[in-house]
């Protein structure tokens, strides 16, 4: 019986040694030491042994089992190895330190728009700045010469959360914040503010072809002695030719909002009819874009810059509808689409 059990231990060896994946492994696992297995098989033939006979035979089938089941043990480890080598080789091979694909995303037509707003602005002096979307009512309307209860609250039907914040509705809310960071350091010193600060609004809109309840305006403050409507209404010739690489028909009408004196509403030629009406202007052939105005010497003063001796011009630009009409989108709901199908096919040079 001796005998088996050194053949039994050199065909384990013979068998593990040519098994190469670990289901094989495990058949033969349960071939040897398994209810049925051939080592199982062994214990049970002891009962026939006389009692010293089975003491030794009984040691050296434990040994055996304990040789196997080592063995199996080891075979197990070295065959998981190998599959995560191989898996690790079959993994598609990443460099974080080389440059992104550019073939694999793109921008956004607004942060499109947006870009090439900030580099014309930049380029005539302006800064860029960031704001908060979440605001301070006096942030988004009391330092903007709207009080509590002014019936121009009514314009912008406004998002506001428990805490009294709220989502910002317009990013004139951000004037305040610019005049006093750059009121003290630059004017006094001479130098113009000149700021634009891009950022998204809310507003609790009825949705159609040119409203949405989430889109982008681009502010636009410039303050320094003498500044007029003519300076206003030159920035705002040269963003449009520079956007469009053409002369786009403007109209300037007067319109109303509480911390310009006087404003206007700055409406462009309506781009997908030509001027004949459709939905996306409302049937008018126009299409507000820019309101604009001298700003208010409440808010002036409001900002800690004293209305006697500064003035200045803001705007409020709509950047989404810019996007609209640079790039034929004829309803504005497919910007908040998410459909890459038709937002990827926008790149910086048209
Ligand atoms: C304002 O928000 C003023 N803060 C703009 C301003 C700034 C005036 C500085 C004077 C001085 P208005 O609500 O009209 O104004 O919005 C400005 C522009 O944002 C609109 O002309 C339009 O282009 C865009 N806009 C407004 N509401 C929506 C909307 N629901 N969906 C898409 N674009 C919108």
């Amino acid at each position: 019986m001796n005998n088996r059990i050194s053949e039994l231990k050199q065909e384990i060896e013979k068998r593990l040694s040519e098994i190469d994946n670990l289901s094989e492994l495990d058949s033969a696992r349960v071939s040897y030491l398994g209810k049925k297995g051939s080592i199982t098989a062994l214990l049970k033939e002891m009962k026939d042994l006389d009692n010293e006979a089975k003491k030794t035979f009984g040691a050296n089938v434990n040994k055996l089992k304990a040789f196997a089941a080592e063995r199996i043990e080891a075979k197990n480890k070295e065959l998981k190895e190998r599959q995560i080598e191989l898996e690790i080789k079959a993994m598609p091979k990443f460099d974080i330190s080389s440059p992104a694909n550019i073939d694999t995303g793109s921008y956004h037509p607004i942060t499109l728009v947006q870009r090439q707003c900030e580099t014309i602005f930049k380029s005539m002096g302006f800064t860029v700045e960031d704001y908060a979307e979440v605001v301070t009512d006096y942030e988004c309307f009391e330092s903007l010469n709207i009080p509590k209860h002014h019936p121009a609250r009514d314009m912008q039907d406004t998002y506001y959360l428990e805490n009294g914040q709220l989502l910002k509705s317009q990013t004139s809310a951000a004037q305040n914040a610019i005049l006093r960071k750059y009121g003290p350091n630059l004017i006094k010193h001479g130098v113009p503010i000149k700021a634009i600060f891009p950022g998204r609004c809310f507003r609790n809109e009825a949705t159609d072809a040119c409203h949405e309840n989430t889109f982008f305006q681009m502010e636009g403050v410039m303050v320094d002695k003498d500044i007029s409507i003519s300076n206003l209404i030159y920035f705002m010739k040269t963003m449009l030719s520079e956007v469009f690489q053409k002369d786009i028909k403007v109209r300037l009408r007067p319109g109303f909002f509480p911390f310009v004196e006087p404003g206007f509403e700055l409406d462009i030629s309506c781009l997908i009819c030509g001027g004949t009406g459709c939905p996306s202007c409302k049937h008018s052939g126009w299409l507000e874009l820019c309101p604009c105005g001298m700003i208010h010497p409440n808010v002036l003063r409001e900002g800690g810059i004293d209305p006697d001796e500064y003035t200045g011009f803001a705007f409020g630009l709509g950047l989404t509808r810019l996007a609209m009409m640079k790039y034929g989108i004829k309803d504005i709901r497919d910007l908040n689409s998410g459909s890459l199908k038709s937002l990827s096919q926008f790149t910086d040079d048209e």
